[in-house]
């Protein structure tokens, strides 16, 4: 434990090496640590890349700067730092399969329910229906799937909107940060969405985050996407404004989607 703190303080200082010190706070250190954790399986146990004298922090820094095609230094950059502030979606960038799928994880069957749980009161209740309803449509368009909705009992997709400790293990994070976060296909909390209450979401705005949109990203994960590494891609980590009545599936996500349901 206090051999990786001291790791990282020393892989820290030896990245700040190349900036002016107030550019990076001891707080931004912290944070970083945090991201890494969280999206990169930053972990203290010693591996191959430890007895290789490669810090974990670089070696995450670097997988992490690979994935975001930023400059790979290995240090905690201004760039690298702007990108982990950006909002986002909860769920880990670990890449695991060929087209950024989880292995494994896929429904068995092509006719889905869902259920709307609970509402923000950001939007009204038509306008939250008809972006959850439409976004799970931009899979459906290039898919077998067929979605059904229920309104009481469990269903595959189980929707709901929560802030702070919502009732799994991944708590959220207050305004900004972490926008949502969605389950692999599986049984119980499986193909599950979960919307950060925290934020606030519109229907059409550029102001707040579109819930469209972020829903739609959701649901990829929902149906067995992991991120991508494309910044065109739906399953981009981060959240970026588009159009919702303009809105296509991107190449790479149709690829992704059609790779699990043909
Ligand atoms: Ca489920
Ligand atoms: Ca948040
Ligand atoms: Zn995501
Ligand atoms: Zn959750």
């Amino acid at each position: 434990m206090t051999t990786f703190k001291l790791s990282i303080l020393l892989s820290l200082a030896a990245a700040l090496n190349c900036l002016p010190i107030a550019q990076i706070t001891l707080q931004d250190e912290n944070f970083a640590e945090g991201y890494l954790k969280k999206f990169f399986n930053l972990t203290e146990e010693t591996g191959p890349s430890i007895r290789r004298g490669i810090s974990p922090i670089t070696e995450k820094l670097t997988e992490m700067q690979q994935f975001f095609r930023l400059e790979v230094t290995g240090n905690l950059d201004a760039d690298t730092l702007a990108m982990m502030k950006k909002p986002r979606c909860g769920v880990p960038d670990v890449s695991l399969g060929r087209f950024s799928t989880f292995p494994g994880f896929q429904w068995d069957k092509t006719s889905l329910t869902f259920r709307i749980e609970n509402y923000t009161p950001d939007m009204s209740v038509a306008e939250v229906d008809d972006s959850m309803v439409k976004a799970l449509e931009v899979w459906a368009k290039v898919t077998p799937l067929r979605f059904t909705r229920i309104y009481s009992g469990i269903a595959d997709i189980m929707i709901s909107f929560g802030r702070r400790n919502h009732g799994d293990f991944s708590p959220f994070d207050g305004p900004g940060g972490l926008l949502a976060h969605a389950y692999a296909p599986s049984a119980g909390i499986g193909g599950d969405a979960h919307f950060d209450e925290d934020e606030d979401f519109t229907f059409r705005s550029t102001r707040g985050y579109v819930l469209f949109i972020v829903a739609a990203h959701e649901f990829g994960h929902s149906l067995g996407l992991s991120h991508s590494q494309d910044p065109g891609a739906l399953m981009y980590p981060t959240y970026v404004y588009r159009n919702p009545e303009t809105f296509t599936l991107p190449q790479d996500d149709v690829n992704g989607i059609q790779s699990l349901y043909g």
